[in-house]
């Protein structure tokens, strides 16, 4: 039973349970999530935060900007 609990837990930490995914922001489904789209989830993002994370500065998130700044901690775990 104990085996079980474990391998559970770590299918749902490689998962990234907990944290928003792209496809959970990103609603006009363009593969990138925009100021807008993240406001919808992060209601608390500012411009300013929006930048932090925009690290290629295009005006958009992608998803490697996502895992990144969640990481890091610039959005809180949905
Ligand atoms: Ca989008
Ligand atoms: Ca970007």
């Amino acid at each position: 039973m104990k085996k079980v609990l474990i391998a559970l837990t770590t299918t749902l930490a490689l998962s990234g349970a907990g944290l928003a995914a792209m496809s959970d922001v990103d609603t006009d489904g363009d593969g990138v999530a925009s100021f807008t789209e993240l406001l919808a989830v992060y209601p608390t993002l500012t411009a300013e935060g929006f930048g932090a994370i925009d690290a290629n500065a295009d005006g958009v998130i992608d998803e490697a900007e996502m895992v990144a700044a969640q990481e890091a901690g610039l959005i809180p775990e949905a």
